[in-house]
C-alpha cells in the first residue's frame, strides 16, 4: 500500500481539492508552483504505463475539474505525469500533477546533439 492509498482511506491527512466516485485530488506536500495539486485515480494503478483507458479518461476529466474550481482554466497550466525510474516517478501509485498559479518555464533537453 502507498502513502496515497492512506491518504484516500483518510489514515493520512491532505488538503483535498476535489473527490468523485473514481478520483481525488489534493495539495502536492512539496509543490513546484504557486498551485500544485495532485490527482489520483481511487482504485491502486501502479503507473501511467498500466493504466487502462477508462481510468486515464476519469483522471483527465478531473483535472479539468479541478483546473475550474481553482480558476486555472483562464490563465493556464501544466498537467504531467512522471512514469517510472527515468521520469523521478517517487510514489507507485498513477499521479497525474497539476502546475499552475504563475507563468511557468519550459523543460529543455540539455543534450543539443539529437537531431530527432
Ligand atoms: P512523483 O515524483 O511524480 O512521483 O511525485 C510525487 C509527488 O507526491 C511529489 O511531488 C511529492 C508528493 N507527495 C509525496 N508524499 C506526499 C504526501 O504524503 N502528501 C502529499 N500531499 N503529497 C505527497
Amino acid at each position: 500500500m502507498t502513502i496515497f492509498t492512506k491518504i484516500i482511506n483518510r489514515e493520512i491527512p491532505a488538503n483535498r481539492v476535489y473527490e468523485d466516485d473514481h478520483t481525488l485530488a489534493f495539495h502536492d506536500v512539496d509543490p513546484q508552483a504557486p498551485i500544485h495539486i495532485l490527482v489520483i485515480p481511487k482504485k491502486e494503478v501502479k503507473d501511467f504505463q498500466s493504466c487502462d483507458s477508462e481510468t486515464i479518461g476519469y483522471l483527465l476529466s478531473a483535472a479539468q475539474a479541478v483546473a475550474k474550481k481553482l480558476k486555472l482554466d483562464e490563465s493556464g497550466y501544466r498537467v504531467v505525469i512522471n512514469n517510472g525510474k527515468d521520469a523521478g516517478q517517487e510514489v507507485a501509485h498513477l499521479h497525474l500533477h497539476i502546475l499552475g498559479g504563475a507563468k511557468l518555464g519550459h523543460i529543455r533537453h540539455q543534450d543539443r546533439t539529437r537531431k530527432d
